[in-house]
């Protein structure tokens, strides 16, 4: 039986999967329960240097192929992480800080915090869809993104990592990049909920959900094929140089057997990890070992990023 260890930038990982950044993961209850099951990580819900109580209700669907959702980042502000980590520290498990400001100084504050702390990477997600800002959001602002490396690229030694979204054209996707490698940003996670989305009930005439007028992120089944082009895309740009996560409708082991295919080094579970709740780690692991195993790969490495073209 092979183990589909893996590494992102440099840090083990046990297996291939673990859970996505905004599910199930805001409280200590939560995180914990995370760090009992299979997921190979313990990844944080994205923080705020506040605590916020998000959207209001309802804010949030499960749909036949995926979630639809306009949170707007409830949690419980930086520093009560903070006081988690040294608790979630027991599972011997790498823990992923989730992070995002309001301006670029408070992602600095936010990364350098923690930088100092015993997390093992932190994600600096630019992409959350549900945050309405004055001007253009940050992540299509490349000068911008470029300030915020600069101010976020030297604080530490732990790997930091940028949460990006859906690219749609392919432009823009090289553009990024070009930044990532400018900056050697060592890994990246493709790609968050698909935003600008508006589900409509027929019946009633309204929208699903209450904020923003009905407007919401999509992800789950709905978004795969975005997600596994996004990554196979930095996979061609970036090669080995940058950690790919990817994230986007992955339910079953074939599905996070086409993400190592298209180039992702390991895979979050979101949409899933909400509807099955903490056995989908070690079910989609094991789906996927089975999988490696019957076509007669030996490790990750063996097939990661080797999609064959007609
Ligand atoms: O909390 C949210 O509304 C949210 C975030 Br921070 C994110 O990054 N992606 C998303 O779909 N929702």
């Amino acid at each position: 039986m092979i183990t589909a260890k893996t590494k992102i930038a440099g840090i083990e990982f046990d297996s291939y999967i673990f859970n996505a950044s905004g599910i199930k993961d805001g409280t200590l209850e939560e995180l914990e329960e995370i760090g009992k099951s299979e997921s190979s990580a313990i990844m944080l819900k994205s923080c705020t240097i506040e605590p916020r109580k998000g959207n209001e209700k309802p804010r949030e669907i499960n749909l036949p192929f995926g979630y639809f959702q306009s949170e707007g980042l409830p949690n419980l502000g930086y520093r009560k992480y903070l006081e988690f980590i040294p608790k979630l520290k027991q599972y011997k498990k790498p823990i992923i800080a989730s992070v995002v400001g309001f301006s670029l100084e408070e992602y600095r504050v936010l990364v350098k915090t923690f930088q100092e702390s015993e997390v093992d990477l932190i994600e600096v997600n630019l992409s959350c869809p549900n945050i309405v800002e004055e001007g253009l959001p940050i992540v299509y602002n490349f000068e911008k993104i470029k300030e915020l490396l600069d101010k976020i690229s030297n604080l530490g030694e732990k790997p930091i990592g940028l949460k990006l979204p859906a690219y749609l054209c392919y432009v823009l996707q090289e553009k990024m990049a070009d930044l990532i490698k400018q900056y050697n940003v060592p890994f990246i996670a493709s790609i968050n909920s698909v935003g600008n989305a508006l589900i409509i009930d027929p019946g009633k005439e309204t929208t699903l959900i209450k904020p923003q007028k009905g407007f919401g992120g999509l992800s789950g089944g709905y978004i795969k094929p975005i997600a596994l082009g996004n990554v196979r895309r930095f996979y061609e740009l970036l090669k080995d140089k940058v950690s790919i996560m990817g994230v986007g409708g992955i339910k079953t082991g074939q599905d996070a057997f086409e993400f190592l295919l298209a180039g992702a080094d390991a895979v979050q579970v979101g949409t899933t990890f909400e509807r099955e709740g903490v056995n989908c780690f070690q079910r989609i692991n094991k789906e996927l070992e089975e999988i490696l195993e019957k076509k007669g790969y030996s490790s990750i490495s063996d097939i990661r990023g080797r999609l064959k073209y007609l």
